[in-house]
Formats: C-alpha cells, structure tokens, sequence
C-alpha cells in the first residue's frame, strides 16, 4: 500500500514539474524587434534607441524569450545580448524626424533602409509571436493595420512629426493596445490618447558602478544636437569656471562649434561617444549631470546612467526626467530655460546622497524591472490583436 502511495506521490510532483516547464514554454514568445533606421546599433545615431534596445533584448533572453532583430548593417548588440539573432540589412536611412518640419510629409528613398527592415521583419515575423518595432517612421506603424502579425510599438519620442502623430492617432483607434510610452509627459503630446500604457525604461545596471565623487567636474551626455539645449549646460559651466565634460556624438558641428565660442578656453571637454563601460567610469567622477532638453525628451537615459553611478541631475523640469528626478532626494527640477536656477541647485547639490541615486534606478529602471512591463504590454497585445 505505501509502495503505491509514494510512487502515486512521485507521479503528482512530476506532472507538477512538466506543468510549470509546459507554462514557461507556452509562456515563451518569440519577438522580432525593429531597431531605429538611424544608423547601425553602436553608431550613437539612434540616440537613446540603442541602448534601450540593448537592455530590452538581454532583460527578454533572461527570462526565457526568443528574440531577434532587425536591424542596419554593422549594427552590433552588447554582449549580454548577443544570444538575439541580428538580421543585417543595406540601405539608405530616413531622415531624423526632430530635424525635419513638424509638417514634413513623408520621405522614403529609393533603396529604402527602413523599407528593408520591415521587409526582413514581416518574413521572419510570420514564424514569431510579434513585432516590436522601436522605428518613429509611417511605414511600420502604418502596417499594424495591413499584416495579421500583430506590431507593437515603443513610441522614442514626443510629438515630433505632424504626420507621424496623426498616423498615431488613426492606428491607436483601431489597435489602442499596440503603442506605449517611456512616460507619461511624454505621452501627453498625443492628446488623443486618454490612457496610455506608460513602461518607463530599463538598464543593466551591472554595467554601472557607484562611485561617491563629490567634487568632481560637472557632467553633460546626450547628442550634440540643437533639442537637448547643451548651450544652457555650458553657459553655467562657464559662469562658474568649471570644467563640463561633454559625452556624446556632436551630430550638428556648427551648433557645437557655436557653443564653444560662447566659453572661455579649458570649460568645455568634448569627450565624444563612448561605450557605456567607458563612460560610466568616467561619468561617475563627476560631481552633478545637467540635463537641460528643449524639447519634451520622452524619457532621459542619460538621467538614469547618471543616477546609476551615484551621480545627483540637475535637470530643467521638462519631459521625462521631470517623472525621473525626485526633488531634493535624487537631485533637482530646475525652472525650465531658466539657467539661474540651475547655478541655484548646483551651489546645494553637494545636500544629495549619492547613495539615493543609486537606490532610485535600482527600484525602478533595471532591465528586468523594464522587460517585465514590456512582457505584460506585448501579451496584452497578442491577445487584444
Ligand atoms: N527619426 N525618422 C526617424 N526614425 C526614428 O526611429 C528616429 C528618428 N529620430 C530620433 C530617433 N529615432 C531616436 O534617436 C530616439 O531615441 C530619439
């Protein structure tokens, strides 16, 4: 009688075991991601794309998911991701929407990279669970109505295209579940959208190492390019004769060349593009990030690089790092334009406890925390497609 009983026992803790594989596996998706047709993936192009990309894929393959991407030529995944296959594709790149007027129409080229992708994307796609596509162009979004793969799409940016946000619109009435947003400010430029689904971002943050600086240089990141105001940065780097080091790829020269005009010699440090490892070393020297976007930044990965390295921002209160930036705990919402209050917050910053940066990013930015939401979002989809 016991011989059967503990064998009946055995049979339950192994169907037990076989439900919970079976789960994980029916749990499985298989996602095809579209990179941003900017520039290959390691190029800085693609901006905040990339290395949001990056922690997606390495947060999806560590919880049993099969991704792969579609993405330029040359493009290269970091190495916690390099278990998603890359699909390489040729072709000429679409114009930067944030550099075009808000009321261009449409431009594809012959030869289309962007046309390519979702080529690639829509063949590999029928064997998939979905498509997330990371690219702020007409084409992939428009096709959400036209294939029966059901399309996600990770919205980079604020309203930045007349065009692009009516397309928005159009699509969001038939498929609402199919677009969401690094954060709420940033969602609120599309007005038609009363509920939008908000999953913030996500880093590996075992790439980032806390570092307790408190009398370093000042610190800038970000494309040198006109929407993220490094001009204000400089001109109170200047004012207090500090030094400012300047991370990223100077995509506008003239307006970089403008900049440095408006400082004494020695204030600015262009440090150029660096790979994460590089410049989380060396932005985590620094004493205060300042982050001073013109535009709506629909989220601010730099603001959370900075953070992850114990580094306090000092930040205009515009856009996502205004969701980030914990007043007077993590740093500080300077009054946007305003660069008096800047030098105000930056004369206290050294009341911050790095410790709390560090804290901030751990509780809500990680990879996993990220691609949790993105997991919930994508099923959401599949089952509303
Ligand atoms: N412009 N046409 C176009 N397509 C994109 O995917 C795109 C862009 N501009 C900027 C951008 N993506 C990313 O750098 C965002 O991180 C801002």
């Amino acid at each position: 009688m016991l011989a059967r009983e503990s064998l009946y026992g055995k049979f339950q803790i192994l169907i037990l075991i076989f439900s919970k594989w079976l789960r994980k596996i029916e749990l499985r998706m298989h996602i095809v991601i579209i990179s941003t047709p900017l520039g290959f993936l390691g190029s800085g192009k693609g901006g905040g794309v990339e290395l949001t990309l990056n922690s997606l894929v390495n947060g999806l393959l560590g919880k049993g998911h099969k991704v792969d991407v579609v993405a330029p030529k040359n493009s290269k995944l970091l190495e916690a991701s390099n278990k998603a296959k890359l699909y390489f594709v040729e072709g000429v790149e679409q114009k930067s929407w944030q550099h075009q007027d808000y009321y261009s129409s449409v431009n594809i080229p012959d030869n289309s990279l962007l046309a390519g992708m979702i080529e690639k994307a829509i063949y590999i796609g029928k064997k998939a669970d979905i498509i997330l596509n990371f690219a702020y162009d007409w084409l992939p979004i428009w096709m959400t109505l036209n294939i029966d793969i059901p399309i996600a799409h990770l919205i980079s940016m604020s309203s930045e295209s007349f065009v692009i946000s009516n397309l928005i619109s159009y699509v969001y009435s038939k498929h609402p579940y199919n677009f969401a947003f690094h954060s709420k400010i940033q969602a609120s430029d599309y007005h038609f959208i009363n509920n939008p689904i908000v999953i913030g971002n996500g880093f590996e943050l075992g790439n980032y190492i806390f570092q307790d600086c408190k009398n370093g240089p000042l610190a800038w990141v970000g494309r040198v390019a006109p929407e993220k105001g490094l001009e204000d940065a400089a001109y109170v780097a200047n004012a207090l004769g500090e030094k400012l080091n300047v991370w990223g790829i100077v995509q506008d020269e003239s307006y970089a060349l403008k900049i440095e005009k408006l400082c004494s010699p020695g204030i600015l440090e262009w440090k150029g593009f660096l790979e994460t490892d590089s410049l989380q070393k060396e932005l985590g020297t620094c004493r205060a990030l300042l982050n001073t976007p013109k535009w709506n930044e629909a989220y601010g990965n730099v603001v959370v690089e900075a953070l992850a390295c114990g580094v306090p921002v000092v930040a205009y209160k515009r856009g996502g790092p205004s969701e980030i930036i914990e007043h007077g705990k993590t740093g500080y919402l300077a009054k946007p334009d305003n660069k008096e209050s800047l030098l105000n917050y930056l004369e206290i910053i050294n009341k911050i406890d790095r410790k709390n940066c560090r804290e901030w990013v751990e509780n809500n930015a990680s990879s996993n925390i990220f691609a949790t939401k993105v997991v919930s979002w994508l099923n959401k989809v599949i089952k509303k497609n």
